[in-house]
């Protein structure tokens, strides 16, 4: 079709086209594709990971492509199908973009109840930006191209190819094929879409005019890379900033605008902010429930400005003063050509109380964040990761407790730090934290999980080891899911019974032993003193690490204020 045919193998195609597209890692669990992982070796130097389980081959995936922009790839043979399906969740909840392909039916043998075989196809339909099956292998350079393409554009997201054949064998089939990319798709965002200059002066002139101004940063400013052009606009405009959980590291934790993170999983300060102004301006931000604690912060009829580059995420859940639809990084550099710099001081008063807000969010909670209580305090944890993370760090955070205390309680404090977390699923973050690594092997990278989380896919502690993803995990070790327990305590009346606690703790387990036996490096903190040095000694440890620290099975994070 573009006239540079060769004869070729899908599976040639396909790897030379990986090549193409700057892929160096692909996560899996065999087999699937098998020809093609054959000539990837000879043709490539991508690395194939061969892992314990799909759901963390596609966290592994999402964590590799929220760390470097670029699509992670993960595969599946058709029995696995289900599991990669359920790991791409929470990429489409965060708008990461994976590209999953596993094998799937064969014309030939369909409905005849072949072994292991269902139609996988419509379980990746609400977890996909594109769900499409490749029957003949002429096909293979254009789906790839449209893969990459739909993953990386607009509002980044998953991707679905199924490859006929239950282990997509269809790769070993021959025809001309043209091996063509499109580099401008290998990374977020392909293009950065300019908005209408009325729209983002109309956008401006609001929140110029507004004295009680806050922007929330949502996950598309970082996809967009506009931090910089965000604390800009902040600082011309004199305009706090909040985050959402996704968008944390928007806006370093020490900066004197920077109000920490709204919503449920939420710093008690940003809320109060957002709840008190008078405008809000959402900048790559859905607007969704967790950001906005269902819609109560702000609260509905505040004047709202929305900056997105989806034209249909504007205006979804706050009726607006200004909508802009654009790129953000283009939409912000807009905004600060044009900003009126002098009118700043009318929001003087604005950003004190501000600050006096932030200040007091810090008086209430720096006895627990200097806590010396044996068993640990999580808010310790995060005091002190936020101390002496290295200037360039990447954390990688899961869901549920392990989410409030550090969107609440983490501080970044530089701006090439970066911060990802799970969109909602537990045991998301260890897997991811280890294809973060493998996208940044040159980053140090430390995630914060429970005990609860770890367990989920905790045999990759042996694919860390395996391939020397030199990863540090801090455990955050209660032997329970304690998040739950309140709910627990609300459904018994108050008071749970002995019983109760089964369903929500388990044995207690030291993760340090269990790391060393799978051959990743485990250290064990009891005291709140050797926190700080044990997390030093892992992150020059050039090893994969476990960090199982001891904490207080009654630390309750505090909930979202409204
Ligand atoms: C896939 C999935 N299942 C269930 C939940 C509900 N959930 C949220 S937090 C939690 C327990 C968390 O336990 P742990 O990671 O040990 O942290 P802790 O609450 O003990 O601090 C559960 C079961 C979830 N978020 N995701």
């Amino acid at each position: 079709m573009l006239g540079h045919n060769r004869r070729m193998s899908g599976a040639e195609c396909l790897a030379e086209m990986f090549k193409g597209y700057g892929v160096t890692h692909v996560f899996h669990v065999p087999a699937v594709l098998r020809k093609t992982f054959a000539v990837m070796e000879t043709l490539t130097d991508i690395k194939r990971l061969h892992v314990h389980g799909e759901k963390a081959a596609a966290y592994m995936a999402d964590g590799y492509a929220r760390a470097s922009h670029k699509p992670g790839i993960c595969m599946a043979q058709v029995i696995g199908a289900l599991n990669l399906a359920a790991g791409l969740r929470d990429a489409w909840l965060a708008h990461s973009p994976v590209i999953a392909m596993t094998g799937g039916r064969d014309p030939k043998t369909k409905f005849r109840k072949v072994y292991q075989e269902i139609d996988d196809v419509p379980a990746f339909e609400p977890v996909t930006k594109l769900n499409a099956t490749i029957d003949d292998v002429a096909r293979f350079p254009d789906m790839l191209r449209q893969a990459f393409r739909v993953a990386t554009s607009g509002t980044p997201g998953p991707v679905h190819l199924q490859f006929r054949g239950n282990e997509g064998q269809v790769d070993a089939d021959e025809a001309e094929l043209d091996p063509l990319c499109e580099p401008q798709f290998a990374r977020v965002p392909p293009f950065r879409p300019r908005p209408d200059d009325a729209s983002v002066l109309n956008a401006l002139t609001h929140l110029q005019d507004s004295v009680r101004p806050v922007i929330v940063a949502g996950g598309g400013v970082l996809a967009s890379d506009a931090s910089g052009e965000l604390v800009a606009v902040a600082e011309a405009l004199q305009v706090p900033v909040a985050t959402s959980l996704n968008g944390k590291g928007a806006i370093p934790g020490n900066h004197p605008l920077s109000v920490g993170v709204v919503g449920s999983y939420s710093r008690e300060s940003a809320n109060r902010v957002v709840g008190n102004a008078d405008l809000v301006c959402f900048v790559g931000s859905e607007t969704g429930g967790m950001t906005t604690h269902f819609w109560a912060v702000p609260k509905i009829g505040t004047p709202v400005i929305q900056i997105d580059i989806d034209p249909e995420a504007i205006g979804r859940n706050y009726p607006l003063v200004a909508g802009v639809n654009g790129d953000a990084k283009v939409t912000l550099a807009q905004m600060l050509r044009a900003a009126d710099r002098a009118g700043a001081g009318k929001r003087k008063a604005w950003v004190a109380q501000v600050q006096e807000i932030c200040r007091d969010w810090r008086a209430k909670y720096a006895p627990m964040l200097a806590s010396e209580a044996v068993p640990i305090r999580p808010e310790r944890m995060c005091a002190d990761l936020s101390r002496i993370m290295p200037e360039d760090a990447i954390v990688v955070v899961d869901t549920g407790h392990a989410g409030m205390w550090m969107g609440g309680m983490y501080d970044l404090t530089s701006p090439q730090q970066s911060y990802m977390r799970s969109a909602g699923h537990l045991g998301w973050a260890f897997p991811a934290g280890l294809g973060a690594k493998c996208a940044c092997p040159d980053r140090p990278v430390v995630t914060f999980t429970g005990d609860a989380g770890l367990w989920y896919h905790i045999a990759e502690i042996e694919t860390a080891a395996r391939w020397g993803i030199s990863a540090v995990t801090v455990v955050n070790n209660n032997a329970s899911g304690n998040q739950s327990k309140r709910g627990f305590d609300r459904v018994y009346g108050g008071t749970q019974t002995a019983q109760a606690r089964e369903l929500w703790t388990f044995r207690k387990v030291n993760f340090a032993r269990v790391a060393e036996e799978m051959g990743a490096v485990g250290l064990r903190v009891d005291k709140p003193g050797e926190l700080a040095p044990a997390i030093q000694q892992a992150l020059a440890a050039n090893r994969p690490v476990i960090v199982d620290v001891v904490t207080d099975i009654d630390a309750l994070a505090p909930l979202a204020v409204s």
